[in-house]
C-alpha cells in the first residue's frame, strides 16, 4: 500500500486508539502490533493536530517532534500520576539544587525507561517515516546545561531518585545557550554559541502560572517588629520574574516520574511603551534584556570562579525561586512552614546555591515570622551541601562589597551566622582566634569576602565528598577546622552513573549479551553484574564480548570518517582521554607520552608494534591559556603523527571536536583503554572512570578520586595502576619537586620536549609550546614531569596484556563484572538513607 493510503488507513483508526485528549488508551493493546499501530496513530495525530503538517511531506525533524510529543504523552500520564500520589501521600521529598543537569538527549532515555523503543520502532517502520528511531534521535538537540562531571552527576542522580521511587524536584537554570559549541580551526579551539532551543522543545512544559518575584539590591529599612523577630525590610531596586519550565525525569521502567524544574528569567514591564512612542526603540527594552540576561548563558568556567556580578545574579535567581516555590509548594500541602525539615530535603550541588541558606533563613524570617533561632534550626536540618572540588582556586568567594550591594539582606544574615558559628567555636575552643578566623563565613583579610563554602557547611546537616579519598582530603585540608567544630558532619559518598543510560542505551549490543548469560535481573539490580565473573574464563563468551566492542569501535571509526576523514583500524587499540581539558587532568602527559611512542616507533619501524589509536575529546574554559595550549599540541602531534606514512597501521592521533553526552555515548563503549591520569589529590572522583569501566574498557590510572574504589571492586589485575599516590605529591611538593632533573633522567620525556621544542609539531616554530615547556621545566605543579616514567611503563603494560588477547578478554569483562557497586542507584540509596531520610525502593 502506498504511504499515502497507510496514512489515511491509520488517521482513520485514530478515534479507536487515542481518547478525548489525544492520549494514548493504555492496556487495550495487549498484542505489540497493535501497540505499535496505536502508538503510530498517535505520531500521525501529532504530525497532523499538533505540528500542522501533512504526513506525506513531514521532513525528519517533523517526524522526531511528532515522536516524542507521542512519547511525552505516555510521560505525562505518569507525570501526573506521580504528583498525585505525593500530594495525597505527603510524602517527604528531595529538592535538589544546581546550577548545572547535563541531562543529554531525551528521547532515547524516555523511550527506554518507557520499555517503548521497540514498540516505537515498529511504529515508525510501518508508517514510513522519514527515518528509524536512531537517525531520528540524532536530531534532538543535546542540551548542554552544564560544564562535565558536576552536572552529569546532576543528572545520573534525577534518573536514580525517578527509579527508585524518590520524589523529587531538580531545581537549574534554563540557559537560552548551553556550553560553547567547539570548533577546531588551525588546532586551535573555537568557541560558537550554542543555541539549543532554536528548534523547539518537545521535553519542556512551560507553567506560566508558576512565577516568582526576584529582588536585587535596594536598601533595607526598619520595619518596628516586636523583639526577636526580624526587623527589616529589604526593599530591592530591581524585580525580575522567574519563570517555570519543567522536564519530565522519567524513572526506569516508569516506576517514577519527577520534574526537573528549569527557571527562566523576564522582566516585569518588558517594554516602556512612553518610551518607546517616543523614538527610542532600544532604550524602551532595557529591562527585558537586563532580566533576560540572567539566563543567557552557562558559564562556561569549570573550576575557576568567574567573579562576576551576573553569576551571583544567576546563582541567587535560581536558588530563591526554587525555595520560594518549594515553600509555596510545602505551605500548601501542609499549611504550616515549621515542619519544613520533615517533608523536604535541600541538596545543594556545589556552593553555586550556596546562598541558599542565607534565603531560607531570610523567607522564614521575615515573610513567614519565625525567629531568628527558629529558622536556623530548620536551615540546619532541612539543607545538605556536596562538594566537588579541592582545587582551592575553586572555592567560591564573592566580595563583601558586592553581596551588600545586590544582596544587602542577605549579607546582614550571613553576619548574623558568622556570628553563630564564632559563638560555637567559643563554647568549643574560647578565645582560639585562628580557629575562629578559619571558620568564619566572611574572610576578613584583605578585601572582605564571603567565603561559600564555609556557608554552606554552616547551614547543612550533611556536607559530603564525592569518592573516599577526597572526604578523607575534605577533613584534612580546606574543611579541617569546620569538620573539627562539628564532627560527624562530613560523610562520604561515592559518586555513580546510571546503568540505564551508560549501559543499556549506549551499548545494546553489550546489555543483549549480558541478559542472555546472566538473566534480566540485571536490568533492575546492577550488583547482578557480578555474575559476569564466572564467564571471564569462557572463551565463547570472550569472543562475544570481543565482538560487541568491535562493532562499537565500527560505529566510532564511521563517526571519525565522516567528521575528521581520518580512518581506524577497529583491530587498533582505542585508547581515550574524554574529559575538560585541564592542566590537573594532564591531557599532557598522555599526549608526551603518545609522542615518545611515535619516537620510539619512527626509531624502529620494522619492531612489532601493537596499532594504538590515541583518541582525545574536550573543552577548554575560553579564558583558561595553557588548555587551549595543549589542544593545539594535540591537534599538532595528530596531524603530523597521521600525515606519516611510515607510521600506518601502528599509531594514529585525533581529536575529535566538540565533545558532548551524545559524542560520549559513541565514545565510551567502543573504548579498550580508559585514561585517568589525574595528578593525585586533584580529581575529586571522576565518573567517566566508571563509565568506561563498565562498559569493558580497562583503566590506566593514577590512585586518585574514585580511581582507588574502582581499583579495589575490579581488583588490582584488572587495572593498571601508576605513579605517585596522593600523600606524596604532597610530600615532593613540600620538599621541593626538581622536575628539570626528572626531565634530565627521562631520555623518553627528554626526547619529546626537544622534539615539541624544536617545533617538530609546529611547522618549525619555536615559539607556540614554549611557554608549556618552560612551565613543566620551571614549576611542574602538576607532577607531569615526576610520573611520566610510571605512566610510560604503565603503557607498556597496556600493551603487554593486549598481546595476549585472551588476558585482555578476562580483564576487559571483570571491568564490566565489578561496576555495580558504582550505580547511582547504589549512590542515591545511600543519600536517602544517610543525608535526606526518605525511603527507596
Ligand atoms: C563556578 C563559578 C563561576 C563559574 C563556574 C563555576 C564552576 C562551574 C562548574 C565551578 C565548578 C564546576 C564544576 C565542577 C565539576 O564538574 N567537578 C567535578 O565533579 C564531578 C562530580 O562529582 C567529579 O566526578 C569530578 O572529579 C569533579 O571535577
Amino acid at each position: 500500500m502506498p504511504l499515502s493510503d497507510r496514512i489515511r488507513t491509520r488517521l482513520s483508526g485514530l478515534a479507536a486508539v487515542v481518547d478525548a485528549t489525544g492520549r494514548l488508551a493504555r492496556g487495550e493493546h495487549p498484542e505489540a502490533a497493535s501497540q505499535a499501530d496505536a502508538l503510530g496513530s498517535v505520531i500521525l495525530d501529532k504530525l497532523t493536530h499538533v505540528l500542522g503538517v501533512e504526513p506525506q511531506l513531514a521532513q525528519r525533524r517533523d517526524w522526531l517532534a511528532a515522536v516524542s510529543l507521542a512519547v511525552r504523552d505516555q510521560v505525562l500520564d505518569r507525570w501526573l500520576e506521580a504528583q498525585r500520589k505525593s500530594e495525597r501521600d505527603g510524602a517527604k521529598q528531595v529538592c535538589y539544587l544546581s546550577a548545572e543537569f547535563l541531562i543529554g538527549r531525551l528521547l532515547r532515555d524516555a523511550a527506554s525507561n518507557l520499555g517503548l523503543t521497540r514498540t516505537l520502532e515498529e511504529a515508525l517502520t510501518k508508517l514510513g517515516a522519514a527515518g528509524d528511531l536512531p537517525a531520528l534521535a540524532e536530531l534532538e538537540a543535546d542540551p548542554a546545561l552544564g560544564n562535565g562531571g558536576l552536572g552529569r552527576l546532576a543528572a545520573c542522580y534525577m534518573e536514580s531518585m525517578a527509579s527508585l521511587g524518590i520524589p523529587a524536584y531538580g531545581y537549574g537554570i534554563r540557559y537560552d545557550n548551553g556550553l560553547f559549541r567547539q570548533g577546531i580551526h588551525e588546532g586551535s579551539q573555537v568557541e560558537e554559541p550554542d543555541d539549543w532551543l532554536k528548534g523547539g522543545n518537545p521535553w519542556e512544559i512551560e507553567r506560566r502560572g508558576t512565577c516568582f518575584e526576584i529582588g536585587f539590591g535596594g536598601s533595607l529599612e526598619a520595619a518596628g517588629a516586636p523583639a526577636g523577630h526580624s526587623d527589616p525590610v529589604w526593599r530591592p531596586v530591581e524585580i525580575v520574574e522567574a519563570q517555570a519550565y519543567d522536564v519530565p525525569v522519567v524513572g526506569w521502567r516508569g516506576k517514577r516520574v519527577n520534574t526537573l524544574r528549569l527557571w527562566s528569567a523576564r522582566a516585569i514591564k518588558p517594554l516602556r511603551l512612553d518610551q518607546f512612542n517616543g523614538g527610542d526603540h532600544i532604550g524602551a527594552l532595557y529591562d527585558k534584556a537586563r532580566a533576560e540576561s540572567i539566563n543567557q548563558v552557562l558559564y562556561p568556567s569549570d573550576s575557576t570562579p568567574a567573579g562576576q556580578e551576573l553569576r551571583l545574579r544567576q546563582e541567587y535567581f535560581f536558588t530563591a525561586a526554587s525555595l520560594q516555590d518549594l515553600i509555596a509548594r510545602h505551605v500548601s500541602r501542609f499549611k504550616d512552614v515549621r515542619n519544613l525539615a520533615d517533608k523536604a530535603a535541600i541538596q545543594l550541588n556545589d556552593t553555586h546555591p550556596a546562598i541558599a541558606v542565607a534565603e531560607l533563613m531570610r523567607l522564614l524570617m521575615d515573610v513567614h515570622g519565625l525567629t531568628q533561632a527558629e529558622a536556623w534550626t530548620i536551615t540546619r536540618n532541612t539543607i545538605n551541601y556536596t562538594n566537588h572540588t579541592l582545587l582551592p582556586e575553586a572555592h567560591e568567594s564573592w566580595s563583601v562589597h558586592l553581596m551588600q550591594s545586590l544582596l544587602p539582606r542577605h549579607m546582614q544574615i550571613i553576619y548574623a551566622i558568622d556570628e553563630l558559628v564564632a559563638a560555637d567555636v567559643e563554647a568549643r575552643a574560647s578565645g582560639d582566634n585562628a580557629f575562629k578566623a578559619a571558620v568564619a563565613l566572611v574572610d576578613r583579610h584583605g578585601e572582605w569576602r564571603v567565603r561559600m563554602g564555609n556557608l554552606a557547611f554552616a547551614g547543612s546537616r550533611k556536607v559530603n565528598g564525592v569518592s573516599q579519598l577526597h572526604t578523607d582530603l575534605m577533613k584534612a585540608s580546606v574543611f579541617r577546622d569546620m569538620d573539627r567544630l562539628y564532627p560527624g558532619k562530613i560523610i562520604n559518598k561515592t559518586n555513580g552513573v546510571t546503568p540505564r543510560r551508560w549501559l543499556q542505551e549506549v551499548n545494546p549490543g553489550l546489555t543483549a549479551l549480558i541478559r542472555e548469560t546472566i538473566g534480566d535481573k540485571v536490568l533492575d539490580d546492577a550488583d547482578e553484574l557480578k555474575k559476569l565473573r564466572g564467564f571471564a574464563d569462557d572463551a565463547g563468551f570472550r569472543a562475544r564480548f570481543a565482538a560487541v566492542k568491535r562493532a562499537n569501535k565500527l560505529r566510532l571509526a564511521d563517526l571519525v570518517r565522516n567528521r575528521l576523514d581520518i580512518t581506524l583500524d577497529p583491530a587498533a587499540l582505542f585508547d581515550v582521554q574524554i574529559k575538560r581539558i585541564h592542566e590537573y587532568k594532564r591531557q599532557l602527559m598522555n599526549i608526551l607520552e603518545t609522542v615518545a611512542h611515535y619516537q620510539a616507533i619512527k626509531a624502529n619501524l620494522t619492531a612489532d608494534w601493537a596499532p594504538r589509536v590515541r583518541i582525545f575529546a574536550g573543552k577548554a574554559a575560553p579564558s583558561y591559556f595553557m588548555a587551549k595550549r595543549i589542544i593545539h599540541l594535540i591537534n599538532d602531534v595528530a596531524a603530523t603523527v597521521n600525515a606519516d606514512a611510515s607510521l600506518r597501521g601502528k599509531l594514529r592521533v585525533v581529536f575529535i571536536p566538540n565533545y558532548n553526552v551524545s559524542l560520549a555515548e559513541v565514545i565510551i563503549p567502543a573504548a579498550d583503554l580508559s585514561e585517568q591520569i589525574s595528578t593525585a589529590g586533584m580529581e575529586a572522583s571522576g565518573t567517566g572512570n566508571m563509565k568506561f569501566a563498565l562498559n569493558g574498557a580497562i583503566t590506566i590510572g593514577t590512585l586518585d578520586g574514585a580511581n582507588v574504589e574502582i581499583s579495589e571492586h575490579v581488583g588490582l589485575d584488572n587495572i593498571v595502576i601508576f605513579g605517585l599516590t596522593a600523600a606524596e605529591v604532597a610530600a615532593q611538593r613540600l620538599a621541593g619537586h626538581d622536575p628539570r632533573g626528572q626531565i634530565e633522567r627521562s631520555a623518553k620525556l627528554k626526547g619529546a620536549l626537544d622534539a615539541i621544542g624544536a617545533g617538530a609539531f609546529s611547522g618549525g616554530d619555536r615559539d607556540r609550546y614554549r611557554g608549556l615547556i618552560e612551565n613543566l621545566y620551571a614549576h611542574d605543579w602538576f607532577m607531569v614531569t615526576a610520573d611520566f616514567d610510571a605512566y610510560e611503563a604503565g603503557q607498556r603494560k597496556v600493551d603487554a596484556i593486549w598481546a595476549d588477547k585472551a588476558r585482555w578478554g578476562r580483564v576487559a569483562i571483570n571491568n564490566t563484572a565489578g561496576m555495580g557497586w558504582f550505580s547511582s542507584d547504589r549512590a542515591v540509596r545511600e543519600y536517602a538513607r544517610d543525608i535526606w531520610n526518605v525511603p527507596a525502593s
